[in-house]
């Protein structure tokens, strides 16, 4: 069975976004893939957190994982400060890098936001994140587009490294929806929808009450020629809205957008909040179930266990072809 591994940061309001993009293919994936689902809190602290905070959402994320349908029983589901492996990998392949790689990043450059002098972490993020993925021997990892070029340089790293050292690392692939692989956000579909956007109508988070559901989809914007058709260059809200329409049904956007020619941009949005609504209402019902038992934090521990395993004898293979220790 080949190997998937993934992670989102507990940085608060898990948004349709993270799930139509990422999060729904990690419950796909588990039925024919040995699947590995990590809680990235060392990556949420390249910006400051309030620690309380960071460990009441790294418990929200986890219990998001159960309630989409993520099954401990087939699924690890962890922490990644719980497994020293990912910072240690982290600094073996910081010295398998080049600052040119980094400073290129397309995140790096839109968080550091122009300034000369930010924090080392935002630079070095995607070498965790590439010490994530490699520390698990991964073949495939699903996430959204906007990870696609921290993918390319996870491979780079570890094709590099295997040119010096054969066979160290197993090289992974990406995996991107078709639909979901970039929700936009609904106040700017020219930006992509965040965790951290200011506007709280600009994304829909998971455990949104149905009212807000349909304010923010309601008074998503659109444009004034009226005519509902995917064309994402030339209608980006609508284009957005008919994509996370697909993506929640499983239709083809071209049959979504068929579904809705001749109609309103009013047709279309309430359609979008019932479907919306009635996608999310299982999640809720499961996360008030999940949140608070003891048998979350009882998967974590038994997922730090076993993920454990895993990492250490990659950390071994990796100690002995670098010769770390005697
Ligand atoms: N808008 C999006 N559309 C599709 N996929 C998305 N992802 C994020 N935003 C979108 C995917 O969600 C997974 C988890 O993301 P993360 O927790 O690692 O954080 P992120 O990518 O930084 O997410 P945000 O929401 O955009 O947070 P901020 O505002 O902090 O930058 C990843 O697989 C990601 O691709």
């Amino acid at each position: 069975m080949k190997r998937v591994f993934s992670g989102v940061q507990p940085t608060g309001n898990i948004h349709i976004g993270n799930y139509l993009g990422a999060l729904k293919q990690f419950v796909d994936l588990q039925e024919d893939h040995e699947c590995i689902y990590c809680i990235v809190d060392e990556h949420a602290i390249t910006l400051p957190q309030d620690p309380q905070e960071l460990r009441n959402h790294i418990l929200d994320v986890a219990a998001l994982y159960l309630a989409i349908g993520i099954d401990p029983k087939k699924s690890i589901i962890f922490v990644q400060s719980d497994v020293s492996g990912h910072a240690e990998l982290g600094w073996v392949l910081c010295c398998n890098c080049y600052t040119g790689e980094l400073s290129r990043m397309t995140q790096f450059k839109a968080k550091s936001g122009g300034q000369e002098s930010v924090g080392t972490g935002l630079l070095t993020y995607p070498v965790l994140m590439a010490a994530d993925i490699l520390l698990y021997d991964t073949d495939v990892v699903p996430v959204g587009n906007d990870q696609k070029q921290h993918i390319e340089l996870c491979r780079d790293i570890a094709i590099r490294v295997n040119h010096r050292f054969k066979d160290t690392f197993v090289v992974p692939e990406g995996r991107f929806m078709k639909a979901g692989a970039r929700i936009m956000a609904l106040d700017d579909p020219t930006a992509k929808m965040s965790k951290s956007a200011e506007a709280i109508h600009s994304r829909i988070s998971l455990l949104d009450e149905d009212n807000k559901i349909k304010k923010s989809i309601m008074r998503a914007t659109t444009d004034s020629d009226g005519e509902i058709r995917f064309d994402p260059e030339a209608k980006p809200g609508v284009s957005n809205l008919l994509n996370i329409y697909s993506a929640f049904s499983g239709e083809e956007v071209e049959a979504v957008a068929a579904h809705f020619a001749g109609k309103g941009y009013g047709d279309l949005k309430k359609e979008l909040v019932a479907v919306a609504q009635e996608a999310l209402a299982p999640i809720k019902k499961n996360y008030e179930e999940i949140r608070h038992s003891e048998e979350l934090k009882m998967t974590l521990r038994d997922g730090a266990e076993r993920a454990g395993a895993i990492a250490e004898k990659t950390m071994k293979r990796v100690r002995d072809t670098f010769g770390l220790g005697f």
